[in-house]
């Protein structure tokens, strides 16, 4: 028997039926899932009606999700019937003309941020990364990764510290002892946590050493690119009764911009300053008494970071019509169709 409480679980009420049992999904491969219920690992498939009804199927299920399983007694095979609803998750965008929302991990209380202090270091990244992914739930903490490879580790600390606010930064090196013991604070049995940077990083070696085993694959980065290899290929959940729920994900460096929560101070800086722009509509380029111009001449806030703040609200502006416009559309469909059965009667 597994003990859902140390998979995170969390006083789960609801009444189900006899046949029924919830579990948490720990793989997922193509429409097919690694599920962990009481009584071990099954294989499962979402419920055909529940899959049809979906557009954006590639999204529906993630790594990380309880959900509610029936168990047919004369198959093999077990039925997703519902997903419980998600404490807390992280998606991003896809797709070039038809964007999409991925879902990356659910039900997670800490994102590792994972960057390497070689040449995959870009404070615009990292702050594009923490504006994308900041949720009410979620803690976010960057890790740099490989600190054998440079000599002046608190340079990057202090870099990261000069430009985000309020943000947590743990250095490692793997041939340091001490860096287990670094994650204390954090995890815990029972608390979930998702690995996320580029391909090469160390998120793999990094888990495995969390979790006390050898349990996923790692690999050397190119000599010729200088880049990882993309060694891990899909989202997986393992549980260290130490140190909780692992999920380990396959290197993202592009991370698009989907939705974030109000709760998101990334550029806390740069909005209260810009509420004291002479105009309410003030776009910051060359308008008379902008407080952000004279910030950057100031040298208040960074010019690099105006930028970034620049290119991020323009892609947040785009999602957000991009949304309006796909509901739009869906919503335009569903009334023909309505229209049309109904002519039919
Ligand atoms: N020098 C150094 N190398 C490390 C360290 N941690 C991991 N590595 C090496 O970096 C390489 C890549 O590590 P992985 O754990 O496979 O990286 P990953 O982030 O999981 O990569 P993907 O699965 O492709 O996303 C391996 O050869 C590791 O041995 C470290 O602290 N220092
Ligand atoms: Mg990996
Ligand atoms: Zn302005």
């Amino acid at each position: 028997m597994q003990d859902l409480a140390s998979y995170g679980l969390k006083g789960f009420e609801e009444s189900m039926e006899l046949n029924n049992q919830i579990g948490r999904i720990i793989g997922v491969n193509k429409n097919r899932y690694k599920v962990l219920s009481k009584t071990g690992e099954v294989i499962a498939k979402i419920k055909g009606s529940y899959y049809y009804k979906n557009e954006d199927k590639e999204s529906f299920v993630t790594v990380g999700d309880w959900v509610i399983l029936s168990i047919s007694e004369n198959s093999d095979c077990y039925v997703i019937e519902k997903i419980i609803k998600r404490s807390s998750y992280i998606s991003r965008s896809v797709g070039e003309k038809k964007k999409m929302e991925q879902l990356i991990a659910a039900n997670i209380d800490y994102v590792f941020i994972c960057v390497c202090v070689d040449n995959d270091f870009n404070l615009n990244r990292i702050e594009r990364l923490i504006y994308s992914i900041c949720k009410d739930n979620i803690k976010l903490v960057i890790v740099l990764t490989k600190t054998d490879l440079v000599n002046d580790i608190e340079k990057y600390v202090s870099q990261i510290k000069q430009r985000i606010n309020n943000v947590d930064v743990i250095t490692l090196s793997m041939f340091n002892n001490d860096y287990l013991i670094k994650f204390n604070d954090y995890l815990n049995k029972g608390i979930t946590s998702v690995f996320i940077g580029s391909s090469g990083v160390g998120k793999s070696t990094l888990i495995n050493a969390l979790y006390g085993h050898n349990i996923q694959k790692t690999a050397p980065i190119s000599v010729k690119s200088q880049r990882g290899k993309h060694t891990t290929v899909s989202r997986e959940l393992v549980c260290s009764e130490v140190n909780g729920c692992l999920i380990d994900t396959p290197g993202i460096r592009n991370f698009g911009f989907w939705n974030n929560d109000d709760c998101c101070d990334t550029f806390e800086n740069i909005n209260s300053l810009a509420k004291h722009c002479k105009y309410k509509d003030c776009q910051h380029l060359n308008e008379y008494c902008c407080a952000l111009k004279k910030g950057i001449a100031d040298g208040v806030i960074s010019k690099q970071q105006f930028l970034n703040y620049q290119k991020l609200e323009k892609e947040r502006l785009y999602i957000d019509d991009y949304k309006i416009h796909q509901k739009n559309q869906k919503n335009r469909i569903k009334k023909r169709e309505l229209d049309k059965s109904s002519k039919r009667k």
